[in-house]
């Protein structure tokens, strides 16, 4: 696609610039996104049967074949071209703050050094009785729910579930950086989940330019700057392609 030369302009002399990313930047890695797809997470369950305290107290074998599925999945994929453009991104531009919703560590694989987890991490084992993040020999992951070797407690991921907070340095960054950046990038997300969903706003609120990455409309589309319609594996890298050398 033809991007439009005022974008590329605009990046080429941002000295801030966040990025925002959800499930779509993972797409082309073949992992499987929530909402936008036959294969979606949530085509075949609820939000609340999987990613919720209540859906964890209550079935967490069930929570936890999901997740051992999805860290499987996420272990076997690869970085793709979109990851690889952020990663350049950060090389090249002074200030590149990337918050992502994703949990499966593909920006941190791809190179990118600074990834505010905004939804945490699928890899970090969390003990569920005093909330601390365990070592692997803490762990015992014989059971299809890993008990705490310190307390017996049942081992939960350390991701965010529906209904808990995100934790407050990523909610510090992520606000305060969209309040203060030229630009952000919104790659690859429904723009459903709060309080993610509203950063964009809190950036073109500030003054700043917002530009979106997506293979279809979503509930922000309507109010950035710039629609880039098609998949961030092939736009992101166009998009590095055309910033002059030596930013
Ligand atoms: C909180 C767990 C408060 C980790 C996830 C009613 C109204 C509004 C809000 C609420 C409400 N009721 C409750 C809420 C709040 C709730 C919420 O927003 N619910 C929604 C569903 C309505 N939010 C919360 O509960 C948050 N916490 O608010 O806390 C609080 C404060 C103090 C004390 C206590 C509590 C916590 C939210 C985190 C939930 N955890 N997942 C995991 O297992 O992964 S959310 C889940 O959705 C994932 O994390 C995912 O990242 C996230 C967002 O989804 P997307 O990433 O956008 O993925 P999706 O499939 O939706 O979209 C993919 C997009 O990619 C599509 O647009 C598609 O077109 C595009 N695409 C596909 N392929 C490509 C592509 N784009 C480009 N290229 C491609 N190739």
């Amino acid at each position: 696609m033809t991007l439009p030369t005022e974008l590329v302009s605009q990046l080429s002399v941002a000295k801030s610039l966040v990025v925002l990313s959800g499930a779509g930047l993972s797409a082309e890695s073949g992992l499987a996104t929530f909402r936008d797809a036959a294969d979606a997470h949530w085509a075949k369950w609820r939000p609340e049967d999987l990613a919720t305290p209540e859906a964890f107290a209550s079935h967490p074998d069930v929570v936890w074949r999901w997740y051992r599925e999805r860290r499987q999945a996420a272990l076997a994929a690869k970085p793709n071209p979109a990851h690889m453009a952020l990663a350049e991104l950060e090389r090249r531009i002074d200030k590149v703050t990337i918050v992502t919703q994703n949990v499966d560590g593909l920006l941190q694989r791809a190179g990118v050094n600074d990834v505010v987890e905004f939804h945490g991490n699928l890899f970090i084992d969390r003990c569920s009785a005093d909330g601390a993040d365990l070592a692997p020999d803490d762990v015992d992951m014989t059971q299809i729910v890993p008990r705490c070797r310190r307390c017996g407690a049942a081992v939960r991921p350390g991701v965010v579930w529906f209904g808990e907070a995100i934790p407050a340095n990523c909610i510090e960054r992520a606000f305060s950086e969209s309040s203060t950046a030229d630009g952000m990038l919104v790659v690859g997300t429904s723009a459903l989940v709060a309080p993610a969903n509203s950063l964009a706003s809190v950036a073109r609120d500030a003054g700043a330019w917002v530009a979106e990455i997506n293979v279809a409309d979503t509930a922000i589309s309507g109010s950035v700057e710039h629609v880039l319609r098609g998949r961030a594996g092939d736009i992101l890298p166009q998009l590095v392609a055309l910033l002059p050398q030596g930013i």
